[in-house]
């Protein structure tokens, strides 16, 4: 028997929380949730790092006393306990594919929006070590990024496979969360738009939004 997990470590307003929130919500799995207060360093209190063994969130605690870190490898063990709805592939090459599409978007589009806010965001200064200069670097990154989206998507309703998968899920988080950086979506990306329209209307993004 697979440990239960009993509570999340969360925080609903910081992107890889909301990564993991938008998954746990498509597979309908209700878990009990404890706020940490980033701003407040409560992810670096003593207690905090001897139960979760490192300063970020979102963390997965077992029953057993196991905490899984790392947005991926949380929903990888959810997987396992809840197959359906199949967000991370079926059989080696779907997920290998949802793999990759899921990566680029973490470390592309995802990395430069939060490089961008954590590096300008005078609040995030308590987080960041600021660089200005990076923030305008990965600024400047996200229109490439976005245009890329755009062309994966031209013909296609899901970035990875015939469905939503943790791919989607990743690129939305961070395509929405440009908002916070008052990025504006260049023209012309309708198959992004129309793609970003299809999630925000899921019952899943839409419960997720009004609990905000
Ligand atoms: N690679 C980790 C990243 C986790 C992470 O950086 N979380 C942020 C919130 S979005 C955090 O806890 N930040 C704390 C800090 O910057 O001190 C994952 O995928 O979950």
């Amino acid at each position: 028997m697979l440990p239960k997990p009993v509570l999340l470590y969360d925080q609903p307003l910081a992107p890889n929380p909301m990564r993991l929130n938008l998954f746990l919500a498509e597979k309908g799995i209700e878990i009990e949730r404890i706020p940490v207060d980033l701003m407040a360093g409560a992810h670096k209190s003593p207690d905090y790092l001897a139960r979760v063994g490192a300063p970020q969130v979102p963390a997965l605690e077992l029953e057993d006393g196991t905490v899984i870190t790392e947005t991926q490898a949380i929903a990888r063990y959810l997987e396992a306990l809840h197959p359906e709805p199949n967000l991370l592939g079926r059989g080696p090459l779907e997920a290998a594919l949802i793999e990759m599409w899921q990566r680029r978007a973490e470390f592309g589009l995802f990395a430069a929006v939060g490089h961008s806010f954590r590096h300008s965001n005078p609040k995030m200064a308590v987080l960041e070590q600021q660089c200005p200069d990076w923030a305008e670097v990965n600024r400047g990154r996200i229109d490439g990024h976005l245009a890329a989206l755009d062309r994966r998507l031209e013909g296609r309703d899901w970035i990875a496979a015939d469905r939503l998968t943790m791919a989607d899920i990743t690129a939305y988080v961070a395509a929405n969360f440009r908002r916070i950086i008052r990025h504006e979506m260049p023209g012309g990306l309708d198959n992004l738009a129309a793609w970003m329209a299809r999630i925000a209307a899921r019952p899943a993004t839409a419960a997720l939004e009004t609990k905000r």
